[in-house]
């Protein structure tokens, strides 16, 4: 039995179409700034976020971790939502890395209110100093949330108002554009710097891009190659991101539509909590009766893969993406309902 994948949108395999194109990249040293896929890849995605400059990076933690490192001095402090990505799952990179502290706000879903971030930037000198605003969108721990648009732009605005550097981790961010309607750079235009992923909901398999200035850009550059983040024939991978922007932003509705299916179907099992209207892009946060454990060994079992969503300790997460059919859907309902039987 070929288990269905739910752990999360990076398991995609590249498509033939896809694989093709970065077999047949055009590639060069681009340590030397000689590989051309690379150059089109930076052009295309800055032009789509409305930023001057674009880097390729090879990961979004990267991303976000040179933005820290760009907007940031040691001691700094960065603002950001309690349950962000960069708090969670960045290895520690924001004091490891840049010895920078983290103020963890609380949030809904991720989503912070501008009266919170005015009350937390520190102006006195005994604090660490408030430097930069990081917001995530769609918002991971909270369950694939979009960020309402007006709402962004007045937290970046109130971040700003204090003098905030600002950041958006915008690693599904072509979910939120396909969900909310609005181009990408609706959000990607408000903020000084901005990181993308092609390797999550787009399906390629590896990089990220970090956006902003052209000064921003070049120091990025330096930053990139001090994490060792700067590579050589790149354009073989970065033709697998081309390919994704141009052909797989889309189709996002379609891992929406999956995932909104998947908790309607859910929501009518005994014991199972979750809430429908709640899913606004490819993320499903679901409470099972037994311990998130237990129950993902259960699924496992009956081929279905998903992972703990860190919210509670019945709490799973379920994602949807390229790599999961309509059919699947189906059959990972019959899955779930035979495991929980079982
Ligand atoms: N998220 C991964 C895990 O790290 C949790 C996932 O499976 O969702 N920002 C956000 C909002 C992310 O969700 C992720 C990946 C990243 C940054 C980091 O991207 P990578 O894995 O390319 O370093």
């Amino acid at each position: 039995m070929k288990p269905i994948d739910f752990r999360s949108d990076t398991v995609t395999r590249p498509t033939p179409g896809m694989r093709r194109a970065m077999a047949e990249a055009e590639v060069g040293d681009d340590i030397y700034g000689e590989d051309p896929t690379a150059r089109r890849l930076e052009e295309r995605v800055a032009e789509l976020l409305g930023k001057e400059a674009a880097l390729f990076v090879p990961s979004g933690t990267q991303a976000n971790q040179i933005a820290i490192g760009l907007h940031c001095r040691l001691g700094d402090e960065v603002l950001a939502e309690a349950a962000s990505h960069i708090f969670h799952y960045e290895s520690g990179g924001v004091s490891g890395l840049w010895g920078v502290q983290p103020a963890p706000l609380p949030g809904e879903r991720g989503l912070l209110t501008p009266e919170q971030v005015t009350a937390a930037v520190r102006t006195d000198f005994i604090s660490p100093r408030s430097r930069l605003l990081s917001l995530e969108n769609t918002h991971n721990r909270g369950g694939g949330k979009v960020w309402p648009l007006e709402r962004f732009r007045a937290v970046v605005e109130a971040g700003r108002k204090a003098g905030l550097a600002t950041h958006l981790d915008g690693a599904r961010l072509f979910n939120a554009a396909v969900a909310a309607g609005q181009p990408a750079s609706a959000w990607a235009s408000l903020t000084d710097t901005v990181a993308v992923c092609f390797s999550k909901g787009l399906g390629a398999p590896v990089g990220s891009a970090i956006l902003g200035s052209k000064e921003h850009i070049q120091e990025a550059r330096r930053l990139r190659k001090r994490l060792g983040g700067a590579m050589r024939q790149v354009g073989i991978i970065a033709a697998g991101a081309l390919y994704a922007v141009e052909h797989h932003v889309e189709r996002l509705a379609e891992d929406h539509a999956h995932a909104r299916r998947l908790a309607a179907g859910l929501a009518e099992l005994a014991g199972v909590k979750v809430d429908p209207a709640s899913v606004e892009t490819n993320m499903l946060i679901v409470d099972f009766p037994l311990p998130s454990g237990e129950m993902l060994a259960k699924l496992s079992a009956h081929g279905v893969l998903a992972g703990a969503s860190g919210a509670g300790p019945h709490s799973v997460r379920l994602v949807t993406h390229l790599d999961v059919s309509s059919a699947d859907i189906d059959e990972a309902l019959t899955r779930i309902r035979r495991a929980l039987a079982g």
